[in-house]
C-alpha cells in the first residue's frame, strides 16, 4: 500500500488535511470566477457604471485573491514540521534509526535499546504503532529520497550531511515507500517496505534480530560461506556483519527481493542469485551464474527460510 491519501500515521494526516483545504478552497476559488463569468457574459440593459467596476476589481481582484492565497499559505506553513519543533523531537527511550541510500538499496541501522544491541538491516522497517520513530537520513553516493506516503513527507538523502525527519504511525499495516529522487538505472527498483507492529509483536522481533540466524549446518548455509556472499553480506548468528550489501539476518521475513524488485519466492532469489543484473540494472552484486543451479537453489531455499 502506497498511498498519501490513505493516512497511516500523524504527519500524513496532516498532509491529508492540507491537501483536503487546497482542493477545497481552489475549487470554491474557481467556482466563483465561473459565477463572475456568467454574470459578466449575460446580455444586460445598462452597462456597470466606472466606480462600480473599479471596486469589482479592487475587491474582486486585488483584495480576494491575497486574503485567500494568504490564509492557504500560512496554513501550509504552519504544517511545516521545522515551524513546530516539538514534532522533530526524539521518542523517548529511543534513538534515531539511520537509514543510509545506497545503490540501489537501503540501509537500516537500529540503535541499541533498553537491553537489545543495536543491529543492521535492509530494505524492510519495522516500528511500533503509536510511537514517535525518529530518523537520521543520508546517502553513500548520490541522492535518493526516504519517502513513506502512507507516514509523511519525504526527506532527501545527501552524501556527507544528516538529514532528520520524525513520524508517528498512528495504525499498523505493510506500507511500500519508494525512493523519490532519481539516482540512476534502478531508480524505479528502489523500495522498501515498512511494517508497522503492534509494541508487542516488534519487542519480539527486536529479540529476534538481537540473537541473529541460529546456525543450521544446512547445505544451502554451506554454500552461502563457500561462494563468498557472506564477503559483502552480512548474517548474524552464522557468518558475521560484512556490509558492503544488505545484511541478511532474518531474510525470509522480507517481503521482496532486491529493494522492492520481486516478491521474496525461492524462485526469485534463485533468479536474482543467478544474474542480478539482469533484473536489476547497474546492481552492485556480481552475477553467480557460474555455480551450478543446484547449488544456487540451495542457498535460495536457505536464506528464504531465514525467519
Ligand atoms: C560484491 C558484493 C556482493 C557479493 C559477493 C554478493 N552480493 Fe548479494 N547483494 C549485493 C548488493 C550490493 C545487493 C543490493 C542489490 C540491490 O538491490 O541494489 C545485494 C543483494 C542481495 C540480495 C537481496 C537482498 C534484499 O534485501 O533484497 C540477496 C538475497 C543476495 N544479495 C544474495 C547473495 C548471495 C546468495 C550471494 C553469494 C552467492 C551474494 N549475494 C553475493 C552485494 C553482493
Ligand atoms: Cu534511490
Amino acid at each position: 500500500m502506497q498511498s498519501a491519501l490513505d493516512p497511516a500515521g500523524a504527519e500524513a494526516a496532516d498532509i491529508y488535511a492540507l491537501f483536503l483545504v487546497m482542493v477545497a478552497g481552489g475549487a470554491l476559488v474557481w467556482l466563483a470566477v465561473v459565477g463572475l463569468l456568467l454574470y459578466a457574459a449575460r446580455r444586460r440593459e445598462a452597462p456597470w457604471s466606472e466606480a462600480a467596476a473599479g471596486r469589482l476589481i479592487v475587491w474582486g481582484g486585488v483584495a480576494f485573491p491575497v486574503a485567500v492565497l494568504l490564509a492557504l499559505l500560512s496554513y501550509a506553513v504552519w504544517l511545516m514540521p521545522a515551524i513546530r519543533p516539538w514534532m522533530a523531537h526524539s521518542a523517548p527511550g529511543a534513538g534515531p534509526i539511520a537509514v543510509t541510500g545506497e545503490q540501489f538499496w537501503w540501509r537500516i541501522r537500529y540503535p541499541a535499546e533498553k537491553d537489545m544491541p543495536a543491529f543492521e538491516t535492509a530494505n524492510e522497517l519495522r516500528l511500533p504503532v503509536g510511537a514517535r520513530a525518529v530518523f537520521t537520513l543520508t546517502a553513500r553516493d548520490v541522492i535518493h529520497s526516504f519517502w513513506i506516503p502512507a507516514l509523511g513527507g519525504k526527506m532527501d538523502m545527501i552524501p556527507g550531511r544528516t538529514n532528520t525527519l520524525s513520524l508517528l504511525p498512528t495504525r499498523t499495516g505493510v506500507f511500500r515507500a519508494p525512493c523519490a529522487e532519481f539516482c540512476g538505472a534502478s531508480h524505479t527498483l528502489m523500495a522498501f517496505s515498512v511494517v508497522v507492529m503492534e509494541p508487542e509483536a516488534y519487542a519480539e522481533w527486536r529479540r529476534a534480530q538481537a540473537r541473529g540466524t541460529p546456525a543450521t549446518e544446512s547445505e544451502g548455509e554451506r554454500l552461502f560461506t563457500r561462494h563468498g556472499c557472506a564477503g559483502c553480506h552480512g548474517l548474524r548468528g552464522v557468518a558475521g556483519t560484512a556490509s558492503l550489501g544488505p545484511d541478511l539476518t532474518l531474510f525470509g521475513q522480507r517481503g521482496t527481493v532486491g529493494a522492492g524488485t520481486l516478491a521474496n519466492t525461492a524462485e526469485n532469489v534463485a533468479r536474482f542469485i543467478r544474474n542480478p543484473q539482469a533484473l536489476k540494472p547497474g546492481v552492485q552484486m556480481p552475477a553467480f551464474d557460474m555455480l551450478p543451479d543446484e547449488e544456487i537453489a540451495a542457498i535460495a531455499d536457505y536464506l528464504v527460510e531465514l525467519e
